[in-house]
């Protein structure tokens, strides 16, 4: 399908990439990229061939640079709503995507732009990647879930220092907080992920899906409830053609070729 803000490529079998593609607004978000986005998300999602989608921004100076200013300034209470409504859905369909999702930050990802790279299951950053919250400098709050996944991953305090003040950090401190999982120079981020999603393509496809799935459902329950779940999931593999063709692959000394049943 064309996309007019947004490119979806297939640059080899079972990796997606997406590229936010409106370099002149540093790839903004309006509500015309939230629909592309949208029908992407739902592109890779009904390919039973997908491993993994990395999510990065076009132009080389932004990741994202926020939900679209421009566009929101205007805003009656109730657009405000149906704005952050649709972005909100796709957070949750990115997240919710059965398939490993790793952000590229590649600049500036800053508001929404931050908020879809937390909606991606893991950040890897570029030495230029820049991160922060600025929305209460715009008089609003956050709207596409940053409250939340920013807690969630980097802990209440700091989270709530950057919701605050709208520091915006940089990639070796994203590091260290734990906001992205790696760093690499800009030049090679594109080939560092894509290194790594052919790491997770070469993996069993069910078992892949199953520890995505469980370790998201499992942050929901508390412990004892979440090794429940991990020991069904455990079970269920073993009537799985990956289980078969793992174990025996690895008993034959040869590589598995796994078929994702
Ligand atoms: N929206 C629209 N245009 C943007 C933009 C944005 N977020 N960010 C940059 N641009 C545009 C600039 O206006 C400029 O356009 P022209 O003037 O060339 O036409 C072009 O991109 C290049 O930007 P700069 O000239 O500013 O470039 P610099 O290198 O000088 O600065 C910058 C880069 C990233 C530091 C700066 O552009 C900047 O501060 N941008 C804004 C970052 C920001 O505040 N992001 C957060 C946006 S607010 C909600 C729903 C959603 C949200 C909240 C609530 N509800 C409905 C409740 C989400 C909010 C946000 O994301």
């Amino acid at each position: 399908m064309p996309y007019s803000n947004l490119t979806l490529s297939q640059p080899e079998p079972g990796l997606y990439l997406l590229t936010i593609d409106r370099p002149k607004a540093l790839n903004a978000l309006n509500a015309a990229t939230l629909a592309e986005l949208s029908a992407a998300i739902a592109e890779v999602r009904a390919d039973e061939g997908a491993r993994v989608l990395l999510v990065t921004g076009a132009g080389g100076k932004a990741f994202v640079a926020g939900a679209d200013i421009a566009e929101m300034q205007g805003y009656t209470p109730e657009q405000a709503r149906a704005f952050s409504a649709q972005g909100m859905a796709v957070m949750h369909a990115i997240e919710a995507l059965p398939v490993p999702v790793i952000a590229l930050v590649n600049g500036y990802a800053l508001g929404g732009g931050c908020e879809l790279a937390l909606s991606c299951d893991w950040i890897l950053a570029s030495e230029t990647a820049v991160f922060g919250q600025p929305e209460v400098k715009l008089g609003i709050p956050p709207g596409f879930g940053g409250t939340q996944r920013l807690t969630r991953l980097v802990g209440r305090a700091m989270a709530l220092e950057l919701l605050t003040t709208a520091r915006q950090v940089k990639a070796d401190e994203a590091v260290a907080i734990g906001l992205a999982n790696h760093v690499y120079p800009a030049a090679d981020l594109r080939a560092r992920g894509l290194e790594m999603a052919r790491t997770i393509a070469a993996n069993g496809p069910v078992p892949v899906r199953v520890a995505k799935q469980c370790a998201q459902r499992g942050l929901d329950l508390d412990l004892a409830n979440a090794c429940v779940l991990e020991t069904q999931s455990f079970a269920l593999s073993f009537a799985t053609e990956d289980q078969k063709e793992g174990m025996s692959a690895f008993l034959a000394k040869r590589p598995p070729r796994f078929s994702g049943r």
